[in-house]
């Protein structure tokens, strides 16, 4: 890791990424407190159609927590970037019945976030959360309710954080919808864990990352995995402006494969759930030349012999539980890859923290 005058000893966005598993338990210490949670629980009780809206890695959070409500509630839950209800809302479908509009933002500023919000409040009378890292936010004034989770905001312009402790608020505010109390206690279980494994990770990717260089990147998941797959890419991309791609990983088959050879680097989210479909696709990407990485809860000899590298969890925990630290490994990748490529990515290139409108 960091010799104390490196590029990284002094990086704000990996001191972040680093501090998840303590930021992920502070988080959920702060959305139970002041019963905050049971005021939304209470608030939105009668509402069985939910909709996730956000931008950028926002809107990819939006996605996983989506699945992961409907996985979890049984409800119809989707996600849309901020701005389709803005430029298309007959076809965003707000008229359903019994709609409630979750909108996330960790700046609480975005101007789409905050034009959506309105127009779903003000104009279909939709009731609207709001979930932001900020306090006293833009969004906070117009939801009917906020869960502010202060402790998980960022320096960082790219989200990190912000991004895994929104997305197992999210998904605790599910579980105690469902009466589901196994998954709470697996959220505490799963950061104990990752804390021990996180620092010899950031270790092994800077080793991997040093050793390589890439034309492309594939990011690949199922489910509720390929809104963390959409994440990974995002990361790579904002820290290291590479190319990437995004892909549910049976879809790759389908024609984007073509482009695999020695310098693409596909990264795999592993379900457990479909893991015998998706371990078909990495094997078969590997046997075309493709260098593979594979983030999973449980490895077997068959994703060894077919993985470059294997980021292992190895805990037991409900499979929606490993959704926030899957995301990890990606932003390490794009972290220590855009220092490789003597960018700063406490500063990406073209972007600023917060995209305000006029
Ligand atoms: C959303 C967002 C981020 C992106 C960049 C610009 O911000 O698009 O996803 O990485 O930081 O802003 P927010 O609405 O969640 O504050």
């Amino acid at each position: 890791m960091a010799s104390p005058n490196s590029p990284t000893s002094h990086s704000a966005t990996l001191a972040e990424i680093l501090s998840q598993p303590e930021t992920w338990r502070s988080s959920l210490l702060e959305l139970n407190r002041d019963g905050l949670l049971e005021k939304v629980l209470a608030q939105t009780e009668s509402r069985t159609e939910w909709l996730f809206l956000g931008c950028g890695s926002s809107f990819y959070l939006a996605e996983a927590a989506a699945a992961s409500w409907t996985l979890l509630t049984g409800q119809r839950a989707r996600a849309l970037p901020a701005s389709e209800p803005l430029l298309f809302p007959n076809a965003a479908f707000l008229r359903a019945p019994n709609l409630q509009a979750v909108v996330i933002s960790r700046s609480g500023r975005t101007s789409e976030a905050l034009r959506a919000a309105t127009l779903l409040s003000r104009e279909y009378r939709i009731p609207t959360l709001g979930i932001t890292c900020a306090a006293q936010s833009a969004l906070a004034e117009i939801c009917d309710l906020t869960i502010p989770l202060l402790v998980s905001d960022e320096k960082s312009t790219v989200m990190t954080r912000s991004f895994t402790s929104m997305l197992l608020a999210l998904q605790h505010l599910a579980a105690r919808k469902a009466g589901n109390q196994e998954f709470p206690a697996a959220i505490e279980t799963m950061a104990g864990h990752f804390s021990t494994l996180i620092h010899p990770l950031a270790a092994r990717i800077e080793a991997f990352v040093a050793d390589r260089s890439f034309a492309d990147y594939v990011f690949l998941g199922q489910g509720p995995f390929h809104g963390i797959a959409r994440e990974g890419f995002l990361k790579v991309t904002e820290m290291s402006c590479s190319y990437g791609q995004v892909f549910h990983t049976l879809e790759f088959r389908h024609g984007p494969k073509a482009i695999v050879g020695p310098e693409t680097c596909l990264t795999f989210y592993l379900s457990e759930g479909s893991n015998k479909a998706e371990c078909e696709v990495l094997a078969e990407m590997k046997d075309l030349g493709g260098t593979t990485l594979a983030i999973c809860n449980r490895a077997n000899d068959s994703i060894r012999r077919s993985s470059d590298f294997v980021f292992e969890l190895g805990a037991e925990l409900p499979e929606l539980a490993t959704l926030a630290p899957f995301i990890v490994p990606s932003q390490l990748f794009g972290f220590f890859t855009g220092i490789k490529k003597g960018l700063n990515p406490d500063h990406p290139r073209n972007l600023s923290r917060v995209v305000i409108l006029d």
